[in-house]
């Protein structure tokens, strides 16, 4: 990762131009919505909003990782709030954590997130926390204890882009995970590729035997929504239902539904 990158994040932290647009998850039988994922954006010169991937690519990979997250998950929880409180008060807030998160720095994401829950006094049953598996997990055993007191605090576990990067079997072995996201990379192709639809359903499958709940993700078009329906898929995102979103469309959304 080059430094312009380390030093666009730090100065679009700096000079507030970050902000969360959030995209609902429904419930793939009744089509409510179960919960929305804050996602990062960043805002351009002109005004313009753009994604963030890149942004979210150099945390990962420099010194800013816990700035952006002091940042982003009070946001996140402060925005969920707004829509807790009486509009769709089971609605949930899902918000993405990186694995590097669970190394060094263990003692202190748990004290962050025992912060920020009680600054924001958000009811952490209400909160999804979704690992991504962009990278390996230095240390799986140090990272299961710290998932086993985020769960004891209440927190939901879910993995995410899963049987994309890192992620193995031995994961769910191991993880006390609640969920899965299945990959984007997976969703695309499953109208066309047969091996797709295999693996998909499989994972679907293979999740429900460990009891855990399945949500797909980028959904584009009917026919995978279909397809993905009668394999038992939980839950749907994506452009099929609808876009991320500033907070207060997302209200007048949940007012809607
Ligand atoms: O963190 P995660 O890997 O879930 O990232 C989701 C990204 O995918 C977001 O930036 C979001 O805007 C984007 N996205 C959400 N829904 C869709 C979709 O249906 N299709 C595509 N191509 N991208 C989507
Ligand atoms: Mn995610």
């Amino acid at each position: 990762m080059t430094d312009r990158k380390q030093s666009e994040l730090r100065s679009a932290l700096d000079d507030e131009r970050l902000l969360l647009h959030y995209q609902p998850i429904h419930d793939i039988g009744s089509g409510r919505v179960v919960t929305v994922e804050a996602l990062l954006r960043q805002r351009d010169d002109d005004g313009e909003v753009r994604g963030a991937h890149e942004l979210t690519d150099a945390a990962e990979k420099g010194p800013h990782l816990v700035a952006l997250d002091e940042w982003m998950v009070p946001e996140a929880f402060h925005a969920a709030a707004q829509w807790q409180k009486g509009v769709a008060p089971a609605v949930r807030i899902n918000v993405n954590l990186s694995p590097r998160e669970f190394e060094s720095e263990k003692e202190s994401l748990i004290e962050r997130l025992d912060c920020i829950v009680s600054e924001t006094a958000i009811d952490t049953a209400h909160v999804t926390l979704e690992i991504t598996e962009t990278r390996y997990f230095a240390e799986p055993e140090k990272t299961v204890s710290t998932l086993d007191r985020l769960k004891k605090r209440g927190f939901q576990l879910w993995l995410d882009d899963f049987g994309s990067g890192h992620s193995t079997m031995a994961l769910l072995q191991n993880f006390p995970v609640d969920g899965l996201k299945i990959a984007g990379g997976f969703v695309k192709p499953l109208v066309t590729d047969r091996r797709t639809r295999s693996i998909v359903t499989a994972t679907i499958r293979l999740a429900h035997e460990l009891g855990l709940k399945v949500v797909a993700e980028e959904i584009e078009d009917a026919e995978q929504l279909k397809i993905l329906r009668e394999a038992g898929c939980d839950f749907a995102q994506g452009f099929l239902f609808s876009k991320p979103m500033p907070v207060e469309t997302l209200v007048r959304f949940l007012q809607a539904s």
